[in-house]
């Protein structure tokens, strides 16, 4: 009976918690740019690195937040194409954190019926790194549940580059016209192919910019910005940003 009623004081504790939103218009797809890690670290006083080790361990929290809210698809910006011009043992660095990720989530991820799914240029990536992802991609792709899906090497222009070849070499082989070139043929030679346009994009930090993600795909995206840094965000935060992005949702529902 104790039991029961802490069973039911939980319950009753969590929605609270969620009360700034409503369970009916979830964003269905978050992209998160998580940035400020080095500034967190440098603020402590530690190394760059200590801020990407701070900033993997929210990870976890957030992929938890969002598949209790009902978000259906969570991607996150962890490796740019331009990543590459930072220093070499930052790099060293932050290509081994998906192992390092990995290994100690992967049971929970699996566990939870999350789907892990990568997009970006993975061939260019040091071996460990490319065998950790493709093992969790494996293990996980009958998953039915959130699709967490990490952008690792990727860049939006190279992704564009890439889907103007194809559809170009399709048009080249008589397999498709000029004029059927439209806005689905283009989506549907996206790294994202199978996923709908993200609803919300979050960026943490203070910066006001894109820098070179999904350019196509948040065409239509709300955008939220905060100045918490990435280390420093929570699931409060996240409350936040879709309380705002709902509040949006009604005002432009009710002209
Ligand atoms: C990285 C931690 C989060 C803050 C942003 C930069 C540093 C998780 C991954 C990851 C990637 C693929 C995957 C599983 C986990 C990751 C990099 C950096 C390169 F399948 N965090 N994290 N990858 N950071």
């Amino acid at each position: 009976m104790l039991e029961k009623l802490s069973k039911w004081k939980s319950t009753i504790s969590s929605r609270e918690k969620n009360k700034d939103i409503d369970d009916i218009n979830v964003p269905r797809h978050i992209a998160i740019i998580m940035d400020g890690n080095g500034r967190w670290a440098k603020l402590k006083g530690l190394p760059r690195v200590a801020g990407h080790h701070e900033g993997m361990k929210v990870i976890n929290k957030i992929v938890r937040k969002a598949d209790e809210l009902g978000v259906e698809i969570l991607t996150l910006y962890a490796f740019s194409t331009e990543n590459w011009k930072r220093p070499k043992t930052e790099v060293d660095y932050l290509l081994k954190l998906p192992e390092r990720f990995l290994n100690k989530e992967l049971p929970t991820l699996i566990e939870k019926n999350v789907k892990v799914r990568l997009m970006g240029s993975i061939e260019q990536l040091p071996e460990h790194t490319q065998r950790a992802v493709t093992k969790a991609m494996k293990e996980t792709e009958n998953n039915t549940g959130l699709v967490l899906n990490f952008a690792l090497n990727y860049g939006s222009r190279y992704e564009l580059i890439n889907a103007v070849k194809d559809i170009a070499k399709e048009v080249e082989s008589g397999s498709m016209s000029v004029e059927d070139i439209d806005e689905s043929v283009i989506s549907e030679h996206l790294m994202t192919a199978e996923l709908r346009d993200p609803d919300l994009l979050i960026r943490t930090s203070g910066e006001l910019r894109l820098s070179n993600f999904m350019l196509w795909q948040v065409a239509y995206s709300e955008f939220w910005f905060t100045d918490v840094l990435w280390p420093d965000f929570n699931e409060q935060h996240l409350v936040e940003a879709i309380a705002v992005y709902q509040k949006r949702a009604r005002r432009y529902g009710g002209v």
